[in-house]
């Protein structure tokens, strides 16, 4: 049976926070009345999240595990989430609270109203927003930002937070089959390939993470990188013909 909104929530040692999220993703989308399932993409975590996962599963049909045990990264746990969904919105959010899922109630508000924005960026920089944490890691935040402004300086516009893990978008906007993230990144493949007539940004405050560890580190940067040429050489050479013809 189709729902309104599939969400996904990629998760690698995650195990300490599933649980609070999925309750509070639950009670907030509850609260607004919207018909949702939560897919939880997991990538055989050492900690043994999936089978936290699944115990929620058990408990609440709208929730459902994917459980990869050749995790090729973060980005395509996304796109193997958004694969398997049946939802006219697709979502993403973090596993570790990071991301206020009461954010929700707004994003979903705006992307349903009449003529309402075809993706819903939940930003960082917007006004109103907030990134805690250390100086280092907010410059590079500012410089990941920087450098995909000048590769793609005309599809960024005036997005604020184009690096942002957490948004919601129509799924006719996007060529779900075709997307080939690379790392970390998968919010700028979607914006470069999607189609947009708007763009929406809701402004959050990013939350320390409590439990687990974080994951990123300087890999994840060199793959930004790579990621970033040859999304490029896609945009320039590959772009036609992924939407399948109606
Ligand atoms: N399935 C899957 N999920 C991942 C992978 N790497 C990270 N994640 C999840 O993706 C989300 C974001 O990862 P984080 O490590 O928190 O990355 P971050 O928020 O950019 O970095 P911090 O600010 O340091 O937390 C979390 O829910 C992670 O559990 C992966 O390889 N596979
Ligand atoms: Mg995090």
């Amino acid at each position: 049976m189709p729902v309104k909104l599939s969400l996904v929530i990629p998760t690698y040692n995650e195990s300490s926070n599933i649980g609070e999220l999925c309750r509070r993703i639950t009670s907030s989308l509850e609260e607004i009345r919207l018909d949702f399932e939560i897919i939880i993409v997991d990538d055989d975590s050492r900690d043994l999240t999936w089978q936290v996962a699944e115990g929620l599963a058990a408990r609440d049909p709208r929730i459902r595990v994917i459980r990869r045990f050749r995790g090729k990264g973060l980005a395509q746990a996304v796109v193997d989430g958004w694969k398997n969904s049946r939802g006219e919105i697709l979502g993403v959010i973090d596993g570790d609270l990071q991301h206020p899922p009461e954010t929700l109630k707004e994003m979903s508000g705006r992307i349903l109203s009449p003529s309402g924005p075809d993706i819903v960026i939940a930003s960082r920089y917007a006004e109103g927003g907030s990134f805690p944490g250390r100086r280092w890691q907010r410059v590079k935040s500012r410089l990941a930002i920087i450098l995909a402004r000048a590769v793609f300086s005309g599809i960024l516009g005036k997005i604020k937070d184009p690096m942002s893990g957490f948004f919601i978008l129509k799924k006719e906007a996007i060529p779900v089959f075709s997307l080939k993230p690379l790392g970390y990144k998968i919010l700028l493949e979607v914006l470069v390939l999607g189609r947009y007539a708007k763009v929406d940004e809701v402004s959050y405050q990013l939350n320390f993470r409590h439990e687990g560890r974080s994951k990123t580190g300087w890999k994840q940067y060199f793959f930004y990188l790579l990621h970033l040429l040859r999304l490029k050489k896609r945009q320039i050479f590959g772009k036609k013909g992924i939407f399948p013809k109606k």
